[in-house]
């Protein structure tokens, strides 16, 4: 009988067979991709505002790259540059230079070399409409009852700061050109080169100046820091600088602080500044009644910070001033630097502590007001929620100076202009965002704050 099959070809059919059973089993290469290559899925809008929306998906596996697109419908046949099938390696994307208050259809598919899946579910994304522009109502025109002063320094008095201080505000304060280490640089040398700049810039355009300060320990030249003289002559030099100041500016500057911050944070105690360790604890009253004695007319103020949470500072200012009052030494009202924040202090600790000073007659200065946004460092830019907070805070600031006594108002002070001009960005060494101006002389929320305090 003849042997149909040798051994040998037994094992190669059955090699062959097997092969062929495996392959039959597996999709090409093609195949394969098709199957891995997923759609997006679980696309969520992840941040949206006037101009801009972020779109994220979930990461396809086997995706190296994904394709969207943008579309003014919802056919896709209207797509807005670059997003027509924008190919990037990210499950996320920014689309960017939109319009305002515009409708935007989105898709996107996932790419792998030249293989494409189908598209995602179309997303429909509304950017936010653009905001209103704030209202440019001057405060000056509102405020009728007390003036409204601002922070400023010469190399600030031109273009759209000057059309801005013009219509906006009444009463100016030097933020540093008119203190010691300025106007006094050298035992017997004065320069008020730059004070002079500022009120005659006030007295040209029917603005009042608020001189601001005339001893403060943080701007104290290093001359009279390490006075070489005895104590008495260290006196006779700070009167000399007093009258000689004061007088020279009569009739001009309406207000003075005469002294500033003289008191610890804690303690109750009076800071041991080199006038106190030179003149004793009464060189306070010796400078009010130098004031007095240069200038008959003009109205002198004791000045400090954190007055209204600071229980144990401010009694001690207000014992002080009491004292003035029983003693005759002249003293006619009082500032509260208004350094605060969007979350405090509460309306009703500023009030009270507002009636703590009109109680005994004085004036009321709210001095230095600007409203930190950031004191938590938790922004990179200002939110429509914070500034909105911000706002808020204003409004109430304004809302209590305005319901005092009559007799008591005298000046709300903002401590400059635009918001990247504040001091508190260098102090704190982070970003905010706490005056009623933006960068760009763009007028915020909190200054219509400011007139809705007054509504
Ligand atoms: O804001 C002022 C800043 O520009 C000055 O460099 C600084 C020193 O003169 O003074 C700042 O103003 C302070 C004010 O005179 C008194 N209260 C605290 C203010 C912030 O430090």
């Amino acid at each position: 009988m003849r042997k149909i099959f040798q051994l040998s070809e037994i094992k190669i059919l059955f090699i062959f067979l097997f092969c062929w059973s495996c392959s039959s089993d597996e999709p090409d290469d093609n195949s394969m991709m098709q199957l891995e290559l997923n759609s997006p899925q679980n696309l969520v809008v992840t941040q949206i505002n006037e101009t801009a929306f972020q779109i994220t998906w979930d990461a396809v596996s086997s995706a190296t790259s994904y394709q969207s697109q943008v579309s003014l419908t919802p056919s896709f046949d209207a797509f807005v540059a670059p997003y027509d099938n924008l190919e990037d390696s990210g499950n996320q994307i920014n689309v960017i230079n939109l319009e305002s208050g515009t409708s935007y259809f989105f898709k996107v598919r996932s790419v792998r070399d030249d293989k494409y899946s189908e598209y995602s579910e179309v997303i429909e994304v509304t950017t936010e409409n653009a905001a209103e522009p704030e209202p440019d109502t001057p405060l000056k025109e509102v405020a009728t009852t007390f003036s409204v002063g601002m922070a400023v320094s010469t190399s600030k008095l031109g273009g759209q700061w000057d059309a801005i201080y013009k219509r906006e505000y009444n009463n100016i304060t030097a933020e540093w050109e008119m203190k010691m280490n300025i106007m006094y640089p050298s035992e017997g040398n004065y320069d008020f080169s730059k004070a002079d700049l500022i009120v005659d810039y006030a007295v040209a355009n029917n603005m009042d100046v608020h001189g601001h300060a005339l001893i403060w320990h943080a701007a104290t030249p290093s001359w009279v820091e390490n006075f070489t003289g005895t104590d008495e002559e260290f006196s006779e030099m700070v009167e000399d600088y007093i009258k000689t100041t004061v007088s020279r500016y009569a009739g001009k500057v309406r207000s003075w602080d005469v002294v500033n911050e003289a008191f610890e944070d804690s303690g109750g105690v009076l800071r041991n500044s080199v006038f106190r360790q030179r003149m004793g604890d009464d060189y306070i009253e010796k400078c009010y009644q130098w004031t007095r004695e240069a200038d008959p007319n003009c109205l002198i103020f004791y000045n400090d910070y954190n007055m209204v949470i600071n229980e144990t500072k401010r009694m001690a200012a207000l014992n002080m001033v009491d004292d003035f009052i029983d003693r005759g030494v002249p003293i006619d009202g009082f500032g509260f630097q208004m350094h605060i924040s969007y979350n405090g202090p509460s309306k009703s600790l500023i009030a009270s502590t507002s009636k703590e000073v009109t109680d005994r007659g004085l004036l009321l200065h709210f001095s230095e007001l600007d409203v930190r946004a950031n004191p938590n460092n938790d922004l990179s830019s200002l939110t429509v929620e914070r500034s909105e907070q911000q706002k808020n805070k204003v409004k109430e600031v304004v809302e209590v100076y305005n319901a005092i006594p009559e007799s008591s108002k005298f000046a709300l002070t903002i401590w400059g202009l635009r918001d990247p001009d504040s001091w508190l960005i260098d102090f704190w060494g982070q970003n905010d965002w706490p005056l009623l101006y933006d960068a760009n002389f763009n007028i915020k929320k909190a200054h219509t704050g400011f007139l809705e305090g007054l509504e």
